[in-house]
């Protein structure tokens, strides 16, 4: 069988990386939820008729990035999404920092830069615009953009699926 696929929700504090995975799980996220460093929790879904095993892993915000360890024990098979949320540029620009942090410890899988909260990206101050997301873009060096909304269930599964299929084009499963 093939080795589980991992998908590693990093991004600033408060983005929604927990409310997406829980989204993705059918549970409700509870207020006293407390992370330790990082959660994983394993699923399942099908493409193309055959089953992909994949583990969720949800990581926690501490000040310093710096707190933020052992992601080394994702250098194989794993997939980093780049959470930011579309009304809060700043969570934007502050994926540059997650990916200078990612690849120092010599994580060299692809990335998948992802917008959250697409409801919110009328009634904002600070919305991304595409010139800011294009420069990140490629700053980081993602291979694929995509946006969803947790709130409202737009695009949840299909950033799984997407996501999937570029791990499994990556690592030839
Ligand atoms: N409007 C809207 N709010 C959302 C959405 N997703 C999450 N939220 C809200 O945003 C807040 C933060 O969500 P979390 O899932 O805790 O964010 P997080 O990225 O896990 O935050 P940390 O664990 O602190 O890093 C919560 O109040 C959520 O209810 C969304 O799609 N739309
Ligand atoms: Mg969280």
């Amino acid at each position: 069988m093939d080795k589980p696929i991992s998908l590693v929700f990093v991004g600033d504090d408060f983005v929604g990386k927990t409310s997406f995975v829980y989204s993705i799980l059918n549970k409700q996220l509870q207020q006293q939820y407390v992370l330790g460093v990082y959660e994983q929790i394993a699923s399942k879904c099908t493409i193309n008729n055959k089953v992909i095993s994949y583990n969720l892993v949800d990581t926690p915000v501490y000040e310093d990035y710096d707190k933020i360890k052992d992601l080394s024990s994702f250098k194989d098979n794993s997939i980093f999404i780049m959470c930011y949320a579309v009304n809060n540029s700043s969570s934007l620009f502050g994926l540059v920092q997650w990916t200078q942090q990612i690849r120092s410890q010599g994580v060299l899988g692809p990335l998948v830069l992802l917008g959250m909260k697409d409801d919110l990206k009328y009634d904002a101050s600070s919305i991304v615009t595409q010139k800011q997301l294009q420069f990140v873009k490629d700053k980081i060096g993602a291979q694929l953009d995509l946006v969803c909304s947790t709130e409202n269930k737009y695009n949840t599964h299909f950033v799984i699926d997407q996501t999937l299929k570029l791990a499994r084009k990556q690592y030839q499963q």
